[in-house]
């Protein structure tokens, strides 16, 4: 093992010691439990949103909002979608009883989808649900509308309080990845 595995071995070691999303998910100021307004100003301070908005004209075009998708599929960050991170992502965002066919998708059937596949995959799946989130319908995400939206999908039981269980829907987010290079690097979905 050279000193560089050596090392990437023992932060993997104290990665899972730290365990799934914590309550430092924005830092200890923000406490465990968060309601709206406390984890719309968390999440706006990680530089998310702003990562997702490519053309900086504050709100997030269906494309944008693709984009970004998939890098969150991707959670290995090899930027293609295996059949498992397909899974979790669709049980993420549209639900556990949610059904669609990774097979449907892999057009080139090589066991993943790349980003015309899932492309064509948010295009059946994901339209919807985009609409949904779109509450003023312009057709454009703001950073509320997105926020929220987050919001609403983590708060599982709907008791407009995101607990500390509830924050492993977020587990693999804020891993410390440069979201701006990643959405570079997959470039356009949708
Ligand atoms: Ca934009
Ligand atoms: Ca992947
Ligand atoms: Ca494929
Ligand atoms: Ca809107």
């Amino acid at each position: 093992m050279t000193i560089k595995l050596k090392l990437l071995a023992a932060a993997a070691t104290a990665a899972l010691l730290a365990g799934p999303a914590t309550a430092q998910m924005f830092g200890d100021e923000y406490g465990t439990d968060y309601d709206y307004d406390t984890f719309n100003t968390g999440f706006g301070e990680t530089g998310y949103y702003d990562a997702l908005d490519t053309d900086d004209d504050t709100f997030l075009n269906e494309s944008e909002y693709s984009t970004g998708l998939y890098a969150d599929y991707d959670r290995d960050n090899d930027r293609v979608i295996s059949e498992e991170e397909f899974g979790l992502g669709t049980e993420r965002y549209l639900g556990a009883d949610y059904e669609s066919d990774f097979a449907t998708y892999d057009a080139d059937e090589d066991g993943f989808l790349d980003q015309e596949e899932f492309g064509e995959f948010y295009g059946a799946d994901y339209t919807d649900h985009y609409a949904g989130l779109d509450t003023d319908g312009d057709e454009l995400l703001s950073e509320d509308e997105y926020t929220t939206g987050i919001y609403d999908s983590a708060d599982l039981d709907d008791d407009q309080v995101v607990t500390i269980e509830e924050e492993g829907w977020f587990e693999g987010w804020f891993d410390g990845d440069d979201i701006e290079a990643e959405i570079q690097e997959v470039g356009e979905v949708y």
